[in-house]
């Protein structure tokens, strides 16, 4: 007989999305299971910041020359730990780390999966506790399986994702992914330490009074993406933005609204990175219902070049991502005139 949906934790549930295909392997159920218990193992330690002395900088920078948070450094040990331990994944690339890690042992080699993830987004607001979260994506390998891995298992885009998802770790810790079939969230139940399904079927409303941008850098924007503002602002629409993608991009998940960090003439190319940031959230919010484009073509559809390349970013209810894109094309089509 099967549980009440409700009920189910994170387990139980990839258990019975099993029992619809007889002829699956489970693999990427565990593998999904794995990402569940470095997540755990991550809010314990992100909930302890302030009183452990665990905050602050690591003493480096990243690839991107950032300056690596000590929590950033856990959350990456932990999640590749899980990984490389675990049976169901043959390699992983990371916003921390400059190229790929190989799995390269017989076990690891014989799994038909890679892993791109951003172990803690929003790093640099823990010391205010603002959410922060880890956002992952899971592709199916190019090479053949029983080989190593190889950038070209990575260097896919963003449509080939096999599964995405994020651990937001704020007032509680919430996990949401995604497969084609639809989107689940599930909330950690301290009880039994175990995620439990708490939001099924998630759907981003089409509709929305709210967008999310860091208006600071109004000046930089261009003029299509000012006027979409302008006209948000003239619709009475509501501001908000926390500066943690993760936090930002689950309110518009959930209770609509558009997310917008777009290119700007500090950052042309944008911030957000497309392999371990604007992908899996693009095939979220796709599978949820809503859009998520650069600003002229879907997320999901560039082919990457680098594995750590930026993407300008709008994503969120499909009305207003369509009205941003008009407001873009109409500035287009007026300075091409
Ligand atoms: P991080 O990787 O240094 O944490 O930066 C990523 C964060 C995103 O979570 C957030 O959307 C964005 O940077 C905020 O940037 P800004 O402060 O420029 O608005």
């Amino acid at each position: 007989m099967p549980l009440h949906k409700k009920n189910l934790t994170l387990d139980e549930f990839t258990i019975q999305q099993l029992r619809m295909f007889p002829n699956a392997t489970g693999e990427l159920s565990s593998l999904l299971r794995d990402i569940g218990l470095a997540a755990k193992r991550i809010y314990a330690e992100v909930s302890k910041a302030g009183l452990a002395d665990i905050l602050g900088s690591a003493g480096y920078k990243n690839i991107h020359a950032e300056t690596v948070q000590q929590l950033d450094a856990f959350a990456q040990n932990q999640l590749r730990n899980v990984l490389r331990n675990g049976l169901s994944c043959a390699g992983i690339a990371s916003e921390e780390m400059d190229g790929i890690e190989v799995f390269d042992d017989v076990m690891n080699n014989k799994s038909k999966y890679v892993v791109m993830f951003d172990p803690l987004d929003g790093s640099t607001n823990i010391d205010t506790n603002t959410a922060v979260g880890t956002i992952f994506g899971v592709y199916r390998r190019k090479t053949s399986i029983g080989s190593p891995c190889a950038l070209e298992d990575f260097l896919q885009p963003g449509v080939n994702q096999v599964a995405a998802g994020y651990i937001i770790y704020g007032s509680s810790a919430m996990m949401v992914y995604a497969t084609r079939r639809g989107v689940n969230g599930f909330t950690l139940d301290p009880a039994i330490g175990e995620f439990s399904l708490s939001h099924p079927d998630i759907h981003c409303p089409s509709e929305t009074d709210t967008y999310s941008v860091n208006q600071g850098y109004w000046c930089q924007f261009e003029q299509g993406v000012q006027d979409f503002i302008v006209r948000c602002q003239q619709k009475g629409m509501s501001q908000r933005y926390a500066g943690s993608m993760v936090a930002d991009v689950h309110r518009t998940l959930i209770k609509g609204g558009i997310f917008l960090y777009p290119a700007m003439h500090s950052k042309p190319g944008g911030k957000l990175r497309l392999m371990y940031e604007c992908n899996p959230f693009a095939f979220i919010m796709e599978v949820a219902g809503g859009k998520a484009i650069n600003g002229y073509e879907r997320i999901v559809d560039i082919m990457p070049a680098d594995l750590h390349q930026p993407c300008p970013v709008f994503m969120g209810s499909s009305l207003a991502v369509s009205e941003l894109r008009l407001c873009l094309k109409n500035q287009y089509i007026l300075s091409h005139a």
